[in-house]
């Protein structure tokens, strides 16, 4: 029998978690064959929903589900955990700004980081959902001086999917004939997605696509997915962001195909020139639990342009949370 995977996933009530927590008990992170610990994190007033929840997965009678933990303290949640999906951020309400969003989670983020820095295990690996996730997951880790940069992330996966199955609806093409998409920057309107490396059928994209198409249609539609969801659905993306959540880490842990990418956020240690130190997403070979940023792609003025808009906005957040940062 295999030691149980502990994962933390916060905003365990919430929509996304639905969505998520159900394939993690079936064994869809790491196979069926790896037990996993889930240990949920709430804020109090709706652990009583939580164990509604709860009481579900136990009627799945999963082998792979070895325990459940829940609770609205953070050092329980992240006691020794191997990984942690940090999902749990309170929503953006009508009429508030991105300013006001990124103030009222900035705090529950800090909390959390310095409750992984003490409680997780030294190797977790963090992907932060919550929005804004980019500047969440800055603040998590700066708050986490024990635990290497490295292991935190920001998600960028639902963007770079929807870019994917885009390109690959246009034209014509199965999704699995798609690859080396690129997301960068921020998961916000500002963000890139950059079809100047991709490949369709081992074809170059832009080989099979009007510029204009990809200049007008393809890069504002992926931009601006996440409100068309909100406005055709009613609510915000969860199944694909959590099926998006899963393989972010699935990645991560198991490797990404060869000759293929995928975006993350992750701590920029300066590469394509953007500012050390922000949490910025690029696209990333993993193998062996670790990734590297892909490099010496060539740049043009047009990418270049869109990655320091990218570049302005996320040091702009940061600007904007500095107290709550530790470096
Ligand atoms: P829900 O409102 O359904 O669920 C959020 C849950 O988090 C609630 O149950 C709430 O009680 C809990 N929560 C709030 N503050 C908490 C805290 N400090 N500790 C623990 N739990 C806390 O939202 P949902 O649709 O699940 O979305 C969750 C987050 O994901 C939101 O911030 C959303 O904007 C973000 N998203 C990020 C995406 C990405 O690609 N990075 C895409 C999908 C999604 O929009």
């Amino acid at each position: 029998m295999k030691t149980p995977l502990q994962i933390a996933v916060t905003g365990a009530a919430g929509q996304i978690s639905y969505a998520l927590l159900f394939r993690l008990a079936a064994g869809e992170l790491a196979g069926i064959d790896q037990p996993v610990v889930l240990r949920l994190l709430e804020v109090p007033e709706a652990v009583a929903a939580l164990q509604g929840v709860v009481m579900e997965l136990a009627d799945c009678a999963s082998p792979v589900l070895a325990g459940v933990v829940v609770t609205d303290d953070p050092q329980i949640a992240f006691q020794d955990a191997d990984l942690a999906f940090l999902i749990g951020a309170k929503p953006r309400t009508a009429g508030m700004e991105r300013r006001d969003l990124l103030q009222i989670n900035a705090e529950a983020f800090a909390l959390q980081g310095r409750a992984l820095n003490t409680a997780a295990k030294r190797d977790v690996k963090v992907l932060v959902v919550g929005n804004p996730a980019n500047t969440n997951a800055l603040i998590t880790l700066s708050n986490a001086p024990e635990i290497s940069p490295r292991n935190f992330s920001s998600m960028a996966r639902l963007d770079h999917n929807r870019a994917l199955s885009l390109l690959a609806t246009h034209t014509g093409h199965p999704v699995s004939e798609v690859s080396r998409v690129a997301i960068w920057g921020n998961h916000s309107p500002t963000q890139y997605p950059d079809l100047h490396h991709a490949l369709v059928a081992g074809r170059p994209a832009l080989e099979k696509v009007e510029l204009a198409w990809y200049r007008d249609v393809f890069i504002p539609t992926v931009q601006q997915r996440g409100s068309t969801i909100i406005e055709t659905r009613g609510r915000s993306s969860a199944g694909s962001a959590a099926h998006a959540a899963l393989h972010h880490m699935r990645s991560w842990l198991a490797g990404t195909p060869e000759n293929d990418w995928v975006s993350m956020g992750v701590y920029s240690d300066g590469s394509y020139g953007i500012r050390e130190g922000l949490v910025y997403s690029f696209p990333v070979v993993t193998a062996d639990g670790d990734y590297r940023i892909v490099q010496d792609l060539p740049l043009d003025d047009f990418d270049l342009e869109r990655m320091r808009a990218n570049e302005a906005e996320l040091l702009a957040e940061r600007d904007m949370v500095r107290h709550l940062l530790r470096s």
